[in-house]
């Protein structure tokens, strides 16, 4: 099939980057997005998610939005309203403006993240359990899946949330195990939102087939999905350097791990 044009925003990112790397070997041909610029890509669109004039010449054309940008960590109420929900509604007039069919949003574990965590033969947690935001940040990612049924129910724009789990390189902590995307994977489940026909908004779980998963992985892989990496080959190191998670530990409790014990961020 003849590549498809996929606006990637947050391109400069730490994701966006590692997506730079592998999804045009899906077959996708990447226009790029952020606010910083990014080295050795002269053609990416420096643009604020808050300019609406930019962001509608940007979605000009393309089959898709893989839509990465905002602020990906905890911060103040006030950015996080900019970035994430003006930024993000921003997004998706242009998409409706301009004919733009399919979104594929990068939400984030952090939308459920006060989810108990399950222990021993717990069920896993299914995509449809209560938002349960653990932070502003996951109250925006609550919003986005909630901002992108809307534009599906009221204009026929369809999207896939990802609930992302952690994507990088590496697990670095033991909760990871549980939760890691590898950037192969999550290229894999990019690359199935971003093609499956007929999605409607879909909310999945992005993570790989890890032996200890918390969550329900089967609408990912009702798009196509099929994970091949597992976490499961960096447990005995880093179980050896922090020990196992502890149910007594209030930072081992929930999906969010420790985003949901930390001090909100106020204005200063
Ligand atoms: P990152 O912070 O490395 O990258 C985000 C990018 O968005 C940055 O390059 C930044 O310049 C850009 N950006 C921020 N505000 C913007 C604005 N107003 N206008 C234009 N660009 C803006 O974050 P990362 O890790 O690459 O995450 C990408 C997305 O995936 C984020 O939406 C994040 O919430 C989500 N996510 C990532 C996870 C992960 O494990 N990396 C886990 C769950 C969700
Ligand atoms: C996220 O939503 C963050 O963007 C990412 O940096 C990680 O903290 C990840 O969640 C996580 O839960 O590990």
């Amino acid at each position: 099939p003849a590549p498809r044009t996929v606006l990637l925003t947050g391109a400069a990112g730490g994701l966006g980057t590692l997506m730079r790397g592998h999804l045009p070997a899906h077959g996708h041909d990447l226009r790029l997005l952020d606010m910083r610029a990014i080295d050795g890509e002269p053609d990416a669109i420096v643009a604020d998610l808050a300019d609406r004039e930019a962001l509608r010449e940007a979605v000009r054309g393309v089959d898709a939005v893989l839509h990465l940008a905002g602020i990906s960590l905890e911060s103040t109420f006030d950015r996080i309203l900019k970035a994430n929900i003006e930024g993000t509604y921003n997004l998706y007039e242009a998409a409706r403006e301009e004919g733009v069919r399919r979104i594929v949003f990068a939400s984030s574990n952090h939308a459920v993240g006060f989810t108990p965590r399950p222990q021993g033969d717990d069920p896993l947690i299914p995509v449809d359990t209560p938002h349960r935001p653990d932070t502003f940040y996951g109250l925006s990612k609550s919003f986005g899946e909630d901002l992108a049924q809307f534009y599906w129910d009221k204009h026929g724009i369809e999207t896939v949330s990802v609930r992302i789990g952690s994507c990088f390189p590496e697990p670095s902590n033991v909760r990871m195990l549980s939760v890691w995307m590898s950037p192969a994977d999550g290229a894999r489940l990019f690359h199935a939102a971003l093609t499956a026909e007929d999605v409607g908004h879909t909310v999945v779980y992005g993570s790989s087939a890890n032996t200890r998963l918390w969550w329900d992985l089967s609408s990912a892989r009702a798009l196509g999905y099929e994970p091949r990496d597992d976490s499961e080959r960096y447990a005995a190191k880093l179980i050896a350097e922090q020990g196992e998670l502890d149910p007594g530990n209030p930072d081992h409790a929930h999906l969010g791990g420790h985003f949901c014990t930390r001090p909100p961020v106020w204005p200063h």
